[in-house]
């Protein structure tokens, strides 16, 4: 199975963030994928399994961002 959900983050401003978000849910089991839109702060994270809100959210806050939906 393939999941793609889309998450909003906050408190990126530059491609350094973007990077460092990438990189910490690129670590999560079976995600295969991570797009952000550094403007709308859309984070789409295609995985073959169902992420957990309460794992994102952690990468998020260890990337330094915050998870707002
Ligand atoms: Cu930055």
């Amino acid at each position: 199975m393939t999941v793609s959900t889309t998450y909003t983050v906050s408190g990126m401003t530059c491609e350094h963030c973007v990077a460092s978000v990438t990189e910490e849910l690129s670590e999560l089991a079976g995600v295969q994928q991570v797009d952000v839109q550094l403007a709308s702060g859309a984070v789409t994270v295609t995985s073959d399994r169902e992420l957990g809100t309460d794992e994102v959210h952690a990468a998020v806050t260890e990337a330094g961002y915050q998870l707002v939906g």
